[in-house]
């Protein structure tokens, strides 16, 4: 007589767990990155979150919704898993948003995928609940270069593949010794590194002056903000966006704490000119 498994639920359940637990062995990679951005970047080795405390970050991935953006694999539509995520102060604070990507080696142009994921003022890029490393439920443990993006600072690469597994591993962004895809990958403060400032217009170059300056798209949005009824140069724009170069909410064209003097330093002191074009090295 045929005895089906089905009649011993012990067996049964013991078998659906073996098999969830191979599934989720073979398909979960982890990781853990570690960044900066110069533009929030304070002396004190933590990134400003006044996005955070003013109310202004996105309860979902902002990322989706922008030009020259393309999510990939199952990426996009990332949302914090509770409202007490943006609630958290100190180093573990967030932020922003940021994407990373994983890349296989023969395929550097396309990502095989993405995921947006949480900032938070020491560097730790974490997953939608504010602590938990970030996770790619549909990516085989492999070796893949590992990209993060911001959505006005230019991204950066690690150089090598990277093992990663569902032991997530720290991929320190902001350590110099971490070899970067391409060359003048991102700005070195000191002993740490930092993701350049001030894509304001999102074509992946930063530039102060000349054709397609990220300048005039700071200009642009204040002289646009429907606030500025006067049309003042100095008006001050408050909230989430793109030309807020230093990330603390106001997006000021002319005068004090304006956002147009953090690419002019980049741009003039950084490279003595203010033409200088910066342009991200990931594929
Ligand atoms: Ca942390
Ligand atoms: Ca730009
Ligand atoms: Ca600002």
């Amino acid at each position: 007589m045929r005895k089906s498994i089905f009649r011993k639920p012990a067996l049964l359940l013991a078998l659906l767990a073996a098999t969830a637990f191979q599934l989720h062995a073979q398909t979960d990679v982890r990781l853990s990155p570690k960044v900066f951005l110069k533009g929030p970047l304070q002396p004190n080795g933590l990134m400003r979150d006044d996005l955070r405390a003013k109310g202004y970050l996105p309860a979902s991935e902002p990322y989706s919704a922008l030009a020259n953006f393309q999510h990939y694999g199952d990426g996009g539509g990332e949302a914090i898993s509770g409202p007490g995520v943006f609630s958290v102060t100190g180093p573990n604070a967030i932020v922003d948003w940021v994407v990373v990507e994983l890349r296989s080696a023969s395929q550097l142009s396309t990502p095989i995928a993405t995921h947006a994921a949480l900032l938070q003022r020491d560097g730790d890029v974490v997953n939608v609940d504010g602590v938990s490393p970030v996770r790619f439920l549909t990516v085989a443990p492999g070796a893949y270069h590992v990209s993060v993006r911001h959505r006005n600072h230019l991204g950066v690469m690690s150089a090598a593949a990277l093992n990663l597994t569902n032991d997530a591993i720290l991929v320190d962004f902001s350590d110099p010794a971490l070899p970067l895809f391409g060359t003048n990958a991102c700005a070195v403060n000191g002993n740490i590194r930092a993701l350049w400032l001030g894509d304001s217009n999102r074509d992946k170059k930063v530039i102060y002056q000349g054709p397609n300056n990220d300048t005039f798209s700071l200009f642009s949005a204040v002289m646009s903000a429907p606030g500025n009824v006067n049309l003042h140069q100095n008006y001050i724009v408050t909230g989430y966006s793109l030309a807020d170069n230093n990330l603390d909410g106001n997006t000021i064209f002319n005068g004090p704490n304006n956002d147009r003097n953090f690419t002019f330093f980049q741009a003039g002191l950084g490279f003595g000119a203010l033409n200088y074009i910066l342009t991200e090295q990931v594929p």
